[in-house]
């Protein structure tokens, strides 16, 4: 296919600053009549020929200043309109119309049905799926839009912007007007027609403008859009008060439908979601799925300020939107819920997403190069590495000119397609820096590594760090430049509080961060009396690895003592992986595995320490999972050996603790009625991590039993089926669980998606033959997103043993799969088959297998860009 290269771009030869749409809806045959005002680029006289994008289109007519085009002076395939000798007139109107069929589109990409509901899916590239255009988002125009439709069908009319008119039409038709005075790229196209319940609601902005909120959702759903709807308005408040953000249309309205590639779309004043994140009660929804409602409905929310208004020039800039957007939706969470928490939840989310992807064959800098297909970039590098970038910037510049930065940002690009380097630029302006070693977090793959050596010398009270960075080659760049690392860090004594110091050299200091900008840095603090322990890296500050030479007594001390709630987690979660890869190495090498006592009491006195939250609490007990020991083991993974190492410690920790755990507990039990908020989620999140460990002693299953059939939410029923299904599967309580849970949910395909999720992560040998025999299930559908991630993207990612299995059996099953998901949905398909990235990490036998699997997918008939791309650059 063909490569697309960022320093390729270059200005479109036309402009097209007003679109007027006009759809005639019907399932299998809907015309779309497009009517552009198409102008030449400022400047210049030429009249270059007129390329559109299309993709899969048919063509009806075309005229050019009201007059049909004669056939000699265009040339149209399904994928492209070119009009050779346009006017050369400044200005000139081109009519096109093409004809599509929403409801053979599978592919989930343009115009499509969803449950009898017409909606469409623009970003990137889908627009052109539509009607031709120039699909590419540094052309900006003003939409008008007018829907028609049998009203029957679809009583409800939406597109962007405000409405402007309505009104019947003959034989049972009715049309609707919008208009979105925005000037926006194609990708925030949307249109919804169908038949959808509504929620209602209204938000006074802070200059006093009412706006219409309205969330549309299967009807009889509406009750379970209540949560999403407070998100909203909690999400419009906060960013006006922290980003000085306003709304800007009269009304906002949120769709949700139950086929969708992506978890939401920003579409300007007309956000289309994936209903797995708009529906909950506590009856179907955990407190995970409330936490990522609330903080998706702010990212897409966020969009419209970061993202619609100022847009990207170009798709190598998607991080501009993305990585922005995310960290104002983590910052969001974190102001509405517990900070550390939630930090503690973020850097789990990079280290078990983003660094393996920076650390295999897929890597690619945050704003990559070269693509080969859009879709493959929507990342975690992108996303989430992309707001840790962001993050940094706050940490260099401090709180205060970092918002300098971005008011600067939103006054001098509104209304533009920018890129990184205007990004950078209003920082740069703003604080008098220079960014430019920075930036190389934009432009340098791979996840930095920082070495620490520290040293004590009482007598001239010196205390020295010997630290040193390093890049690891990733593909197609082999030499890494040195960059600028944040480091926020403390010298803890030995009361826990952080010591001062009189004097540093070797390295900036500024506010407690230190900035790395060499290869090698010598740091000396001078009047360090007492020997230190050195928290590094606090809060996360800087997306690294980092090895510290630290005493197994200095990590205790700091597990217990640290200020830094995320260095304590950090602490003893180091201390647990440690522990994890040698009881790996044990098992593999058939020894009997043992643990330090001193480790199984610390998570004992974790779990009872009353000064720490419960949140904090259940994320420090929640024991590295079997995909976190094998990024750190790195090598020669075996995956049954963690499995075995990992089940040990859970269960040394359990009877070690077994009295206290038991105690706390019934202690945690629910008192009141439920409620989303963060600290009773807390309660709940330990409460079910101690069934975890508890459901290794004796009678473990009868405790999941019990506590299954006594849950009054999801959340606690969902744990306690994991327990049940992962810990016990042959046992009674087990089947009896799964078939009852099955029967009470049958109809409610979202909390069907938790059945399949539960068994299909369920460790073993067994679990492929049960997944295989899923896909038969009545609630299983492989046209349904959702339904595949569940069942087959849970498999293939959460299932370590399963997936892995060492005679090759999950491959097999997995490379079937993605290829008959790929005949439909060429997306989805590339996403799954992101799971085969670290391959190369596995022990030599499993290995073998997994590439196998990869030179079956590439050898297939018929592949698409979007699998192809994943498949050659993951075997490159
Ligand atoms: N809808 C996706 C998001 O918001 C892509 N823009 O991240
Ligand atoms: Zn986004």
């Amino acid at each position: 296919g063909q490569v697309f290269r960022l320093e390729d771009y270059r200005p479109s030869d036309y402009l097209i600053p007003l679109t007027g749409l006009t759809f005639r809806l019907s399932p299998d045959g809907t015309s779309v009549v497009s009517e552009l005002t198409v102008e030449r680029r400022s400047g210049s006289t030429e009249n270059p020929p007129l390329v559109l994008d299309g993709d899969g289109l048919v063509l009806k007519r075309v005229e050019i200043d009201g007059t049909s085009l004669d056939p000699a002076a265009y040339e149209s395939t399904p994928d492209r309109l070119t009009i050779k000798t346009p006017p050369a007139t400044q200005q000139f109107r081109v009519l096109i119309e093409t004809e599509i069929a929403p409801s053979k589109n599978q592919a989930l990409m343009g115009l499509y049905r969803s449950n009898n509901v017409y909606c469409t899916q623009c970003e990137a590239e889908g627009f052109r799926r539509i009607t031709y255009f120039l699909d590419r988002p540094d052309i900006l125009s003003v939409y008008t839009v007018r829907i028609e439709a049998r009203r029957d069908e679809a009583p409800l009319l939406l597109a962007n912007g405000n409405p402007v008119e309505r009104g019947d039409l003959a034989d049972g038709w009715h049309y609707a007007i919008w208009h979105d005075p925005f000037p926006k790229p194609s990708y925030l196209f949307a249109l919804v027609a169908g038949d959808l319940g509504r929620v209602a609601d209204s938000f006074v902005t802070v200059s006093g403008r009412e706006v219409e909120l309205g969330i549309y959702v299967e009807h009889g759903k509406e009750r379970l859009a209540a949560y999403a709807m407070d998100a909203l308005k909690r999400s419009m408040r906060w960013d006006e008060e922290v980003f000085g953000r306003e709304y800007d249309l009269d009304v906002f309205n949120i769709v949700a439908v139950s086929d969708f590639n992506m978890g939401a779309m920003e579409n300007k004043g007309l956000n289309i979601f994936n209903d797995k994140y708009v529906l909950a009660d506590e009856e179907t929804a955990t407190d995970t799925d409330f936490a990522n409602i609330e903080a998706i409905i702010a990212h897409e929310y966020f969009h419209n300020w970061t993202g619609n208004r100022i847009t990207c020039r170009d798709w190598f800039q998607l991080c501009l939107k993305e990585g922005l957007t995310v960290f104002r939706d983590h910052e969001f969470s974190a102001d509405q819920r517990s900070r550390s928490v939630k930090r503690i939840a973020e850097v789990r989310t990079l280290r078990a997403h983003q660094f393996p992807e920076d650390q295999g064959p897929l890597a690619h800098p945050v704003r990559p190069r070269r693509y080969r297909e859009i879709n493959n970039f929507y990342t975690a590098t992108v996303y989430e590495k992309g707001s840790e970038v962001v993050r940094m910037i706050r940490t260099i510049l401090g709180k205060a000119t970092f918002r300098k930065g971005m008011d600067l940002y939103f006054e001098r690009h509104d209304g533009e397609a920018a890129t990184i380097e205007d990004f950078l630029k209003v920082f740069e302006d703003v604080s008098g820096r220079d960014l430019s070693q920075f930036a190389l977090w934009y432009h340098q793959a791979g996840t930095p590594n920082v070495t620490v050596a520290a040293s004590h010398d009482a007598s001239s009270q010196q205390f020295t760090l010997e630290i040193e960075q390093s890049v690891p080659p990733t593909p197609s760049e082999s030499r890494k430049r040195v960059m600028h690392i944040p480091l926020a860090f403390g010298l803890v004594g030995p009361d826990g509080k952080d010591i001062a110091y009189d004097s540093v050299e070797g390295a900036t200091v500024e506010d407690d961060v230190l900035h790395l900008h060499k290869r090698r840095h010598t740091v000396r603090f001078s009047g360090v009396k007492e020997r230190p322990a050195i928290s590094l890296n606090r809060g996360f500050s800087a997306p690294i690895t980092l090895s510290i030479e630290q005493s197994a007594q200095d990590q205790y001390f700091l597990a217990r003592h640290d200020s830094d709630a995320f260095s304590r987690w950090q602490a003893f979660n180091t201390l647990l992986t440690e522990t994890l890869i040698s009881a790996f190495r044990q098992s593999r090498g058939g020894k009997p595995i043992e643990f330090s006592t001193d480790l199984l009491e610390l998570a004992g006195t974790i779990a009872a320490d009353e000064t720490l939250e419960h949140a904090f609490r259940a994320l420090a007990l929640t024991l590295p999972s079997e995909a976190d020991i094998a990024r750190e083991a790195a090598s020669n993974i075996d995956p049954d050996a963690i499995l075995a190492g990992r089940e040990a410690l859970m269960a040394a920790i359990a009877q070690a603790n077994a009295d206290l755990f038991t105690k706390l507990y019934h202690d945690l039990s629910s008192d009141g009625a439920f409620s989303p908020d963060a600290a009773s989620a807390g309660r709940r999140a330990l409460r079910n991590v101690l069934l975890d460990y508890l459901s290794t002693l004796p009678n473990g299953a009868a405790l999941a039993a019990t506590h299954f059939a006594e849950a009054t939410n999801m959340t606690d029923r969902a744990a306690a089926l994991t327990v049940l299904a992962h810990r016990h599967i042959d046992t009674p309580e087990a089947k009896e669980a799964l078939t009852g849970f099955e029967a009470r949910y049958r109809s409610d395909a979202l909390v069907m998606d938790k059945w399949f999720q539960i068994q299909a992560s369920a460790p073993g040998a067994g679990t492929v033959d049960r997944v295989k025999k899923l896909t038969t299930h009545p609630a299983f559908a492989l046209a349904n997103p959702n339904r595949v991630r569940s069942l087959i993207g849970t498999f293939a990612t959460l299932n370590q043993t399963g997936f892995h299995r060492a005679d090759g059996a999950g491959y097999e099953f997995f490379v079937e799969t993605v290829l008959s998901v790929e005949k439909r949905n060429p997306q989805v398909a590339a996403r799954l088959a992101t799971a085969l990235r670290s391959w190369r990490s596995l022990e030599p036998r499993r290995q073998a297998k997994a590439r196998e699997a990869l030179v079956t997918i590439s050898r297939a008939e018929n592949l698409s860009a979007d699998l192809r791309d994943i498949v050659e650059r993951t075997l490159a």
